[in-house]
Order: structure tokens, then sequence, then C-alpha cells
């Protein structure tokens, strides 16, 4: 006879969360999962559970949950409907390689095969998006997969993981004894490739630092500024991964999204070794793979990555590292110091490219000057408030304009997907009530997930969210005039009115037609208390920080009458 006593499929998985630190649980409850919900009752004091309009929004609060703690983000669905609507942030956290454990309740195993209610199969559905994805059949292995769920989450290059959970499975008992947690190891470079790296910056006249990826703590984000400082290397940050650098540094240079400073563009183009710790070079991150040469960039590429699964896949590199960034940059204080004085000043030149950037003087405008508008969001936001982002044209703007670094975090979409900002902004206020939280998001973003308004009023937390609202869905119509110029279809939208609409909801809502209102709505949306929004008319020629739509569609039209003539 075992010691243990005997606990349900959802005691087992409960008793697993404490074991591992969880303290939300973010869900939309379903019949598939009950025992779940009813064993999560009684460590009410010790687990946080969530319940979210949508699963979308749900699964958005436990990856950006990850992205802000490290730690994996918890999610609890049910079934189909459910699994499938947490869809949008399990391929999110596998894109941004963000841990996460999502549980779905599964029908029960003797219905299996009958077409039941809401049957389907997880393990092809979820395979392509998802580090592990398996169905656990019997109670007594429950432990293990918990404890496997964790680990696999965060090993190497972190990620989803999803177990199905068929629903008698969980309401069976079992006297088996938990799985203790598994360390997770901790891959860290290998010292004869540190000298390597050492050898190949030493010869370097051009280099550049290029940062992103997942999983950077404090401590490694002081490292690599002061490793930065010491080799004199410019450095510039990836699509959506703003805080992994102080944008306050003097190495800093600027963001490499598809918004990139052209001058910036061509400092990495024409860099000689290029360093990219973190990130996957994607296409984001490339400008669609042309920012090198593919397969073999003219750079000597040293790569840094934590998974060894995308070295070579795009471009070659000269020096493949793979291990844990933060490890990597504690290995880098083994180099021997070497005198690179000769780079202070294209270091220098980088700095001062990026601070004449932050003028906005040339940027489109309306009534509303957006560049403006975020140098002052800028002085008003605290230095360790939490932005979230979402996916759209207007986040050029931000991300031009405003700053971070290791303690004001930002928390957006990699994967480019609608809808982040607000569930992201109402879990920065769930998981770190006393920081500020400020969701930018656009009108279409917006109206995807804003529902989880009612979640954050719930809860009683209070995030700012601005919503940038160009009446459209500016970033595809943006793509339209550049390849079917004139010729809108689908991208126009009819909005709500924010202010009546947050008044419905027991929230502040705020309009901003004038540059000169923004920072007094921003004051009182902060103060107030409450859900705010602040409904901030953008012009839809404002299309980016360097172009209008007009001058887009007629750039467009003119290619096009060249071709012709040619
Ligand atoms: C969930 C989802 N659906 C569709 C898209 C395609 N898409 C990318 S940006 C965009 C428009 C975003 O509109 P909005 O939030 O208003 O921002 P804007 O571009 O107008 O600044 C769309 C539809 C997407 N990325 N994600
Ligand atoms: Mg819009």
């Amino acid at each position: 006879m075992s010691n243990q006593r005997m606990r349900s499929g959802g005691r087992i998985i409960v008793d697993s969360f404490l074991q591992h630190g969880v303290e939300h649980v973010f869900c939309v409850p379903g019949e598939s999962y009950l025992d779940i919900l009813d064993a999560l009752v009684d460590v009410s004091n010790k687990i946080n559970l969530v319940s979210a309009r949508q699963e979308g929004g749900a699964a958005y609060m436990a990856e950006s949950y990850a992205k802000l703690t490290g730690k994996p983000g918890v999610c609890l669905v049910t079934r189909s409907p459910g699994a499938g609507n947490a869809v949008i942030a399990i391929h999110t956290a596998y894109q941004d390689a963000s841990p996460m454990v999502i549980l779905v309740g599964q029908i029960k195993r003797s219905f299996w095969g009958r077409g039941s209610f809401q049957e389907l199969d997880y393990v092809p559905m979820f395979s392509p998006m998802t580090k592990w994805v398996v169905q656990v059949e019997r109670t007594e292995d429950l432990p293990y997969y918990m404890a496997e769920a964790f680990r696999v989450a965060q090993e190497g290059r972190p990620g989803p993981v999803v177990l199905s959970l068929p629903e008698d499975m969980l309401a069976e008992t079992s006297d088996v004894g938990d799985m203790s947690v598994q360390s997770v190891p901790r891959l860290v470079p290998d010292p004869g490739q540190i000298s390597q790296m050492y050898d190949l910056l030493a010869k370097a006249e051009r280099p550049i630092l290029y940062l992103g990826g997942s999983g950077w703590s404090a401590q490694g984000k002081r490292g690599i500024e002061e490793f930065a400082a010491a080799n004199q290397l410019p450095v510039c940050v990836a699509f959506r991964r703003l805080d992994v650098f102080d944008h306050d540094h003097p190495n800093f240079a600027g963001e490499m999204g598809p918004a990139a400073a052209p001058d910036l563009v061509k400092r990495v183009q024409e860099s000689d070794v290029v360093l990219a710790v973190g990130t996957r070079l994607g296409e984001h991150a490339t400008r669609g793979y042309t920012l090198f040469d593919a397969p073999v960039p003219k750079q000597k590429l040293i790569h840094v990555l934590q998974g060894a699964q995308d070295f070579g896949r795009v471009f070659h590199p000269t020096l493949a590292i793979q291990s844990d960034l933060n490890a990597f940059v504690a290995a880098t204080n083994t180099m021997p110091k070497v005198d690179v004085s000769r780079r202070a000043q294209s270091v220098k030149e980088a700095r001062k490219a990026y601070e004449l950037n932050l003028d906005p003087s040339n940027s489109p405008k309306g009534k509303v000057d957006l560049g403006q508008c975020m140098l002052e969001l800028d002085k008003l936001l605290t230095d360790d408030a939490i932005v979230t982002g979402d996916a759209g044209h207007y986040t050029g703007w931000f991300q031009r304009f405003l700053k971070f670094n290791g303690r004001r975090r930002f928390l957006g979409p990699v994967s480019g997907a609608m809808g982040y900002g607000v569930p992201a902004a109402v879990m920065a206020k769930i998981a770190e009530p006393h920081r500020m939280a400020v969701g930018l998001v656009g009108d279409g973003g917006f109206g995807m997930t804003g529902n989880e308004v009612s979640t954050a009023i719930g809860c009683n937390v209070a995030p700012v969210i601005i919503v940038f609202n160009n009446g459209m869905l500016g970033s595809i119509r943006a793509w339209q005039e550049l390849s079917y110029p004139g010729r809108v279809s689908g991208t126009g939208l009819i909005n709500p009115d924010y202010v009546q609409l947050m008044k419905a909801h027991g929230g502040f809502g705020v309009r901003v037609e004038r540059t000169q209102d923004f920072a007094p709505a921003f004051r009182a949306a902060n103060e107030a208390g409450k859900f705010s929004v602040i409904d901030l008319a953008m012009d839809p020629e404002a299309i980016t920080t360097r172009i209008t739509l007009t001058g887009m569609r007629e750039a467009a039209l003119k290619r096009k009458a060249e071709k012709a003539h040619a």
C-alpha cells in the first residue's frame, strides 16, 4: 500500500502547479476540465485563477506572462472550440520562444472515435506549433507529464507544450506521488568557441551586436551592456524585442524591424562582423531575408542561440554558439581585454544617427502629431512601466520614438498576431499590480480582444490602453496601396465611440484630437484608477513615420507606370 493519499487527476495537476511555483492560471472554463477547476478552489489563496472572456485573450495573457517573467505561462482551455481560440497565442509562443504550458480538456476516453461532441485530436493539430503535445491516458502518469511539460517548455529554446486531458481521466483517482520538479539544464558555451569569437571580434573593423530572442535576465541585460561598451560594439535590437537593450546606453543604435531607420539598415549591411545573440534572424529581423546575403553572408556571422534548430537555416554562421543567452553573457567575462578604441568613432556615429532619428519633425502628421505624443508618453511612463503592443502599422510610431530598457519592459507579438496588446496589458497589471501598465493598440487590434476589459474590471486592475484610431486596418491598407494602388478592399473600420464604450463598462474613456491634449489625457487616465482607454485620433495619412498613405499610393502608381513603359 502506498502512503500517498488518493487524489483525482485535477488535484494531481494543481499540486504540480504548486510544486512548480505557478501563481497565476489563465483560463476560460469548460465542462471538460471541471476537476481541475474544482481542485483550484482549495488553493485560491496560492494560485490566482484568471477567467478571461475568450481563450485567445486567456492564452495571450499566459504567453505575455511568460515574456514578462521568464516563467512558463499556464493556460487552461476546453476541447475543440477553446483549443481553437487559443491557437493564436500558442503559435505566438512558438514563434516568439515563450515557455507555456497549455492544458486542454478532452472528451471522455470511451467516447473517442465516435465523432463525439467536440471530439478533436490535438496531437496533429498542435504538432507544428509546439515543442511537445501529448494526450495523457492514465491518471497515474500525470505527475510525470506535468513535470516534463514544465521542463520541456523551458529547456533550450523555450516554447509551448500542450497536454490533452480526457475529462474522465481527470476525475479518476490515483495514489501516485508527485514527481520532483525537473531542473532545466542551462547550456553554457564552449570555452573554445568563446575564444574563436574573441579572435573574430578583435579583428573586426565595423562589427555590430544584434540582439533579440527571449529569456534574458536582468543580469544578462546588464552584462551585455557592459560587453558592448568594453568591445566598442554598436547595438541594434530585433523586431519587437525592444527591451533587451537600454535605449539610453551610448552604444544603442536602434531597432531593426521593417520600419528601421535607413541609416541603421545600411550600417548593419556594411558591417564586417555580426554578433547575433538570441535573434533567429527571422523574416522581419532581416527585411525579408535580404539584410545579409543568403545563404552565405559577406559578413562573418557569429550566431548565438538557445536551440540549434535555427543555425544556418537561412544564413550560414561562421561560428554557431548554442547557449543559454545569460550564460553566454557571463562567459564573455572570460575574454581577455583588447584595445578596440579604433571602433569608438563608429559607435558614436551610430548613436548620433539614432538620436537624430528621434526627431519627429519630418514625420507625417495630422491634427495629432503622433511622434510628439510618443515623446510625451516617453516622459510620462515610469521607468519600470510595462508597455504592451499589438500588430499593425501604428506600431512604427512607438517602435521609433519610445525608449525601453531592462526595467521598462515591452511585451509584443513578434509573430505579428493582432489582439495581443489588451490582454497583455491586463496580465501585466494582474502580475505586477504596482507597476504602470500601458497597452498600445490599433483600432483593429482593440476590436479583436478589447472584450478583455471585462476581465480586467472583474480582477479589479486598471491598465491604460491607447487606441491608435485611424478607422482602418492600416497595415493591410498600406499593402493594398503598394500592390494594388487606389483599390481599397475590406480594410475600412467602423469603430464604436470608445468613451461611451468605457462608460458602459464602468471604465474611463477620453478622446484626444490634438497633440497638446495627449499628456493631460494620459495623466487623467492614469489617475482614474479604472480601466482606461485613450481614443487617439490618428490621421489615416500618418501610416508610417516616414511616408503618408497618399505618398505610398503615388509611389506605387509611378512604379506601375514605369513598368508599363519599360
Ligand atoms: C489575428 C490577425 N489577423 C489578421 C492579421 C493581418 N493584419 C496584420 S496588421 C492588420 C491591421 C491592423 O490594424 P490596426 O490594429 O487598426 O492597426 P493599423 O495597421 O491600422 O495601425 C491586419 C489585419 C494579423 N496580423 N493578425
Ligand atoms: Mg487601424
